[in-house]
């Protein structure tokens, strides 16, 4: 087995729960493996939001309120893009702009987005791995009762309120060079508390990813996002509902069950645990709210130890 802690990686929950992950382990062996289908091109701009929340967050840059785009950033580009009548709904401040400027002329010259975002993270100092789940574009489609959309047409200009029917993944067929040998040489493989469905879903819709993760000898340990019935963060609960999913951590167990060894549930769906295992994997139970950085690191400490408890088994 190697060294290294993989973490499968959303947006805001999963930079979260990674700032404790490198704070109990020595960043170099975390290897965060990030979904990309929330990508979108705004102005000819390439956004990966997610990579850049996870990069903003370990730099220390992120805005702590939103959870994504940069502390303290200005909208002047924003207002002066408003004023030549452009659409503005998604919102860029002028430093994180930098950051999509950087990405589309990398990308353009013909660099991998996979390094791309390394040489981000450098720039950053941030010394995880960041890796990108594919090079290659995914788009997550959402289709409402109004038909189907774009991921960031749901999510942010129409603030989540369609009901989701179904979901698919545009693009992306494999994933980027790393990802597989990450997960066969995992020591330990986590899932952040992110959204099931189109968080980790298209990390895990990648070709050869279930597999991997199905074959490797490393123990597999997910922390659920759903507590107490509701999302930590997002629309996990109600898409689970729409989607015909039980709005819990069983639900999601089930969704994990042909990978998952271990699942961690909130100390208030303790009661829960009985259907988690009989979902498939274990379950444990721990406090999973994120309140501030102690907090963060009780949590990566406490998945670690499951999941190294589970290997000895
Ligand atoms: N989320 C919003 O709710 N509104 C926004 O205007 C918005 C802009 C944005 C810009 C850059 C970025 O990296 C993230 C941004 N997000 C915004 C968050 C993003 O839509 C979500 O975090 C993810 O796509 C869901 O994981």
């Amino acid at each position: 087995m190697g060294a290294s802690v993989v973490v499968l990686c959303g947006g805001v929950g999963a930079a979260r729960f990674l700032e404790g992950v490198v704070r109990v382990v020595d960043p170099e062996t975390v290897t965060a493996i990030v979904n990309v289908a929330d990508d979108a091109e705004f102005h000819g701009l390439r956004v990966s939001p997610d990579i850049d929340t996870v990069l903003y967050t370990l730099a220390g840059l992120v805005d702590p309120d939103q959870g994504w785009g940069v502390r303290g950033d200005t909208h002047m580009v924003q207002s002066a893009l408003a004023r030549l009548g452009r659409d503005t709904w998604f919102q860029l401040g002028d430093a994180d702009l930098a950051t999509h400027i950087h990405r589309t002329a990398l990308l353009r010259e013909g660099v991998p987005l996979t390094e791309v975002t390394a040489r981000l993270a450098r720039s950053l100092g941030v010394r995880a791995r960041i890796l990108p789940s594919s090079d290659e574009r995914q788009a997550t489609m959402v289709r409402t009762d109004g038909g189907w959309l774009p991921f960031q047409e749901y999510f942010v200009h129409r603030r989540q309120q369609d009901t989701v029917r179904e979901v698919r993944f545009d693009g992306a067929g494999k994933p980027t060079p790393g990802v597989i040998d990450a997960i066969d040489d995992a020591r330990v493989v986590l899932v952040a508390p992110s959204n099931p469905i189109v968080s980790i879903g298209p990390i895990l819709a990648l070709a050869g990813v279930r597999a991997a993760l199905a074959r490797t000898p490393a123990p597999i340990v997910a922390i659920s996002p759903i507590v107490g019935g509701e999302a930590l963060k997002g629309p996990a609960a109600a898409m689970l509902e729409s989607l015909g999913h039980e709005v819990s951590p069983v639900g999601v167990a089930r969704l994990y069950a042909d990978f998952l060894d271990v699942m961690v549930l909130d100390e208030r769906d303790a009661a829960l645990a009985p259907d988690v295992r009989a979902a498939g994997p274990r379950a444990v139970i721990a406090p999973t709210i994120m309140r501030d950085l102690a907090a963060k690191e009780q949590l990566a400490r406490f998945a670690i130890d499951a999941a190294v408890a589970h290997a000895g088994a």
